[in-house]
């Protein structure tokens, strides 16, 4: 297989971190390259330019995050990462993901030239950030939706540290810092 990859892409880390923890890792070539310049080696395989891209060993392209892990669990069902309350793990990994959606978005809005900047739309996606930091769950499975929520936060971390989410949720935090220490989280730190 095949991974088409960002060294600090937070959807890139999350299949990274489901490949390691099923011990796929050694079975994938990882291409890390950047989408934002528009490699031809991308494009050739997505017509999004979007990173993660998987091309399986059948010579499938699967684009988004979620349905990559959700493949890799197909393949590999050890550790199972969505279980049989299928709907309550990916209710909680679309959560997770809003927030990197939200968070990704604010930073992109953050790299426009000053004057393209627009204020209103960082604070909507700062409001739903924070909106969503008060209301998510510490999990207590590091399944499909503590590994995307593990993504999200630490990318708030390393992007958006003004956003003080530690203060509000040490709780959530502390799961944060223990699951960083596992070697999947480990070997995708950027
Ligand atoms: N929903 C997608 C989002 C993928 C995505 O937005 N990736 C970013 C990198 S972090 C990208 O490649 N952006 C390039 C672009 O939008 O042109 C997923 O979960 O995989």
């Amino acid at each position: 297989m095949k991974l088409y990859s960002s060294p600090t892409s937070p959807y890139g880390r999350k299949v990274l971190v489901v490949a390691h923890e099923k011990r796929l890792i050694d079975r994938i070539a990882v291409v890390q390259l950047d989408p934002w310049a528009n490699p031809p080696e991308l494009l050739a395989v997505t017509p999004l330019g979007k990173v993660p891209a998987l091309i399986t060993d059948d010579g499938a392209s699967i684009n988004d995050s979620t349905v990559i892990a959700e493949y890799f669990d197909q393949i590999e069902p050890d550790p199972k990462l969505i279980d049989t309350n299928r709907l309550g793990v990916l209710a909680r990994a679309a959560l997770a993901q809003g927030l990197i959606d939200a968070a990704f978005a604010a930073v992109l809005e953050r790299r426009r030239p000053a004057e393209r900047q627009w204020d209103a739309w960082f604070a909507r996606q700062r409001q739903a950030i924070e909106r969503t930091l008060a209301d998510v769950a510490r999990p207590d499975q590091f399944d499909l939706g503590g590994i995307t929520l593990a993504c999200g936060l630490a990318y708030l971390d390393f992007r958006l540290p003004e956003i003080d989410w530690r203060a509000a949720r040490p709780e959530l935090a502390a799961w944060l810092d223990r699951v960083a220490r596992r070697p999947s989280m480990q070997a995708t730190n950027p």
